[in-house]
């Protein structure tokens, strides 16, 4: 007998939580030797700027260029990497980018007031005041994962909500630039790219260097030097968030097609070795159907050693009792992508409590999804849908508070704020409140 492909598990197995558990737990590197190299680049490029992110670039990715403006990809280049597609292309890329435009459009938030009507308050004006950032930087990696799809996935948004600069950030080793990254960048309206990477590209946008002006907010994926680089620079800058492997779940009652579901979790599979492929249906047979399909395509496909790696060791084929325990077991999961195939999907959905994408019906696949269906692909890995959410407009847009209390509402707020400034010790605080009060 020739080994599994993929593990065969069932809820109803002694010790299964465990077992779930122990296949879902994933530890971010935290490799010594990455941490202490990236914090000497950090260093280095606060010191001494674009002088440091050229060394950088001429030892990593083998490009030697005699100053930091060299690395600047002017306008003219990225309009002729867009005039270089094959028309197939182009209509694709601008057809995907303006359905992720209209979906991203309903996200904008508004500034809005009102006027506090409580008693003693005549006049009292509260709001809330939205803003984009001024500044944001867009890694984008080099190399394999370097996704023309992701530069449409984080610029967008940005570009809705109205960022005022986009700054993007791509590695091009020995000088390979990736034309449909170019492309995205010129349909998407960013502002400036250099062709810088790793963690002197990110020091170089949080810090600012004589020819990179520091930004507000640094977005994207990228390796783990990148990731640490952005975990150190945070608070700097904003981060969006240091993303995981990719997952997808899929819950089947049997109704589909076993070779789309095994094709399904092949697409996350391709990803990368650590990508995570998790199968929950009630159908014993099915199951069995899968595995076939799984077995019978995978030799057809390019990337089948990553996938075989990928499903070898963190992907699952997972009997459930019914489809309330499969939701009760994705919820625990919180995939970042859930497909619901199944005939019937939308008495299901309530039930579901922790996703970042919910694919709903047989049609609905994630590779829809990661292209062009309209939401965004960035969403939230590693369990972390319990508690966050898609990349969207809301990362690019913030907040502050207004306050305008009337004379008439000082007499109000100000006893109530004079007593607890008092049970806090906080003189000053009383006394600023209680020399507006009239009497
Ligand atoms: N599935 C990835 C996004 C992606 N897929 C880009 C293809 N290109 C993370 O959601
Ligand atoms: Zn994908």
């Amino acid at each position: 007998m020739t080994e599994a492909l993929i593990r065969r598990l069932s809820s109803s197995q002694a010790g299964f939580t465990a077992t779930l558990d122990a296949l879902l737990a994933f530890e971010g590197s935290t490799d010594a030797a990455i941490e202490q190299a990236v914090a000497d680049i950090l260093q280095a490029v606060r010191r001494d700027g674009d002088q440091a992110v050229v060394e950088y670039t001429r030892r990593f990715d083998h490009l030697d260029v005699a100053d930091m403006t060299a690395l600047e990809l002017p306008r003219a280049e990225l309009e002729a990497a867009l005039a270089g597609l094959s028309a197939e292309q182009r209509q694709a890329l601008e057809t995907a980018a303006e359905r992720v435009r209209s979906y991203h459009q309903r996200q904008v938030i508004e500034s809005w007031r009102y006027t506090d009507e409580s008693p003693g308050m005549d006049g009292t004006r509260l709001g809330q005041k939205v803003t984009p950032l001024d500044r944001v930087g867009l890694y984008v990696p080099g190399g394999r994962a370097s996704y023309p799809s992701s530069v449409l996935m984080n610029a967008i948004p940005a570009k809705v909500a109205g960022v005022g600069e986009l700054i993007m950030v791509v590695p091009t080793p020995r000088g390979e630039k990736n034309p449909l990254v170019l492309a995205a960048a010129a349909i998407t309206g960013v502002d400036r790219v250099f062709t810088i990477g790793g963690a002197q590209a990110v020091a170089a946008l949080a810090y600012g260097t004589a020819t990179i002006p520091q930004v507000d907010k640094i977005v994207g994926p990228g390796n783990a030097y990148v990731a640490s680089a952005k975990r150190r620079v945070f608070g700097t800058v904003g981060i969006d968030m240091v993303a995981g492997p990719s997952e997808v779940l899929v819950i089947s009652d049997g109704s589909g097609e076993p070779d789309w579901v095994a094709m399904d979790l092949f697409a996350q599979a391709e990803h990368d070795e650590l990508a995570q492929s998790i199968l929950l249906c009630t159908d014993e047979a099915f199951i069995g159907r899968v595995e076939a399909s799984i077995a019978r395509l995978l030799p057809e496909m390019p990337r089948r050693e990553t996938i075989a790696v990928s499903l070898k060791n963190r992907g699952a084929l997972i009997h459930v009792k019914d489809l309330a325990e499969a939701c009760a077991i994705a919820n625990r999961i919180a995939p970042e992508h859930l497909e619901l195939s199944l005939d019937d999907p939308y008495q299901w959905i309530d039930e579901i409590r922790h996703a970042g994408a919910i694919f709903i019906g047989h049609y609905s696949v994630e590779a829809l999804g990661d292209y062009c269906a309209g939401p965004n692909h960035v969403l939230p890995t590693m369990r972390s849908a319990r508690f966050s959410s898609p990349l969207g407009v809301y990362d690019f847009q913030k907040r502050t508070s207004l306050i305008d209390i009337s004379e008439q509402g000082a007499q109000t707020l100000g006893r109530i704020a004079s007593v607890l400034a008092h049970g806090e010790g906080l003189q000053a605080h009383a006394r600023s409140a209680e020399m507006r009060l009239k009497s």
